[in-house]
């Protein structure tokens, strides 16, 4: 016989443990023991749950990589005594954090399932209780006494994501997240429907590898008709910039003026790595597919194929923090490490 799943339900903040200041009218965190008693059905689910909260829970606008290091300590320090872990975040960057987490844990083996709420778990319309709960469920899922998922994922309005792969697309609507260049894991509706091809295969035998040296000397440029090259000059000559993800038209396009592919060269030659990602909400970049991306393509400008721009900054970032040999970056980059982007 099974024993039950141990699950850890981390609290770090964001609009699910929120309620009203009533001085200012706004939403701010509160103390997370009494998140629980709000939820008395977590009782009834067939898994142990023990939680462990943020001293202080942040909406989430105020993540940054030193919280991410911290989910990660928390996960690290806790990974032997449970099964899955399911970390309670704020909507609004949960795309970002669900991307880093993806690369700072190396060879995971269990699932680490995000998941929060467009609405405070007191309303009485809330899509909180329907999106922990299941999220719970997931990560207690095994098969052979192992776990079924063994990934970061983020589950939002019955379906479970890549968590790498998403993207927040609605400040408003309960389906807040989407994830357009890759299917999702898992719906649930009456059953939870497993796809069970679409998972990252199962890292067994090898150790939990955790990487918190995150490097932000990093920044996103996007792009739009118009911009000036004394804008982009004096982005791409800030002290210590080592990466840049440039949110470029469709497949990869951009300008062919002389002056936008001096500027990059320039940069690329100083040693600054260019990320091209496409500004669309779908699709690859494909560079060379047109004239306005062959150049970009010859300076040795990085292809993000696929990639979502969350997940392009936080894997430059850990990139960045691993110290990659130089000549060796463009190829790491262009790898899948986590499912990030099309084989
Ligand atoms: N501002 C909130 C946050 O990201 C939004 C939410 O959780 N729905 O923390």
């Amino acid at each position: 016989m099974n024993s039950k799943a141990k699950i850890l339900l981390i609290y770090t903040g964001g609009t699910i443990g929120m309620r009203k200041d009533f001085d200012t009218g706004a939403l701010k965190a509160f103390n997370f023991s009494k998140l629980l008693q709000r939820i008395p059905e977590l009782k009834q689910l067939d898994c142990d749950i023990e939680t462990i909260s943020f001293d202080n829970p942040i909406d989430s606008s105020n993540m940054n990589p030193e919280e991410w290091a911290n989910i990660a300590a928390i996960i690290e320090s806790n990974y032997l005594i449970f099964d899955g872990f399911v970390v309670l975040h704020g909507s609004d960057t949960m795309s970002y954090s669900a991307s880093a987490l993806s690369f700072m844990l190396e060879n995971l083996a269990k699932p680490v399932v995000f998941t929060g709420s467009q609405l405070p778990i007191g309303d009485l319309r809330t899509d909180a209780k329907e999106n922990l709960i299941t999220a719970i469920q997931i990560a207690s899922l095994q098969e052979n006494g192992l776990p079924v998922i063994s990934e970061v994922c983020l589950y939002f309005e019955y379906k479970l994501y890549r968590g790498n792969r998403t993207t927040k697309i609605n400040a408003e609507h309960f389906k807040a997240f989407t994830s357009s260049n890759y299917p999702a894991l898992v719906e649930s509706g009456v059953n939870l429907k497993i796809r069970s091809e679409l998972l990252l295969p199962k890292q067994e035998g090898k150790e939990l590898l955790v990487h918190k040296n995150l490097d932000n000397n990093v920044v996103i440029i996007k792009m739009f008709p118009g911009i000036s090259e004394s804008v982009l000059a004096a982005i791409l000559s800030i002290h210590h910039l080592k990466g840049v993800v440039l949110e470029t038209y469709g497949s990869g396009n951009a300008p062919t003026e002389e002056w936008f592919i001096g500027l990059l060269t320039k940069a690329i030659d100083k040693g600054v790595h260019i990320i091209n990602v496409t500004q669309c909400s779908g699709g690859s970049v494909n560079m060379g597919q047109y004239e306005t991306s062959t150049s970009m393509k010859e300076i040795g400008v990085i292809s993000g194929k696929d990639i979502t721009t969350e997940a392009a900054i936080t894997k430059l970032m850990y990139l960045l923090g691993e110290n990659i040999p130089q000549q060796d970056f463009k190829m790491v980059f262009e790898t899948s490490l986590r499912g990030e982007i099309a084989l």
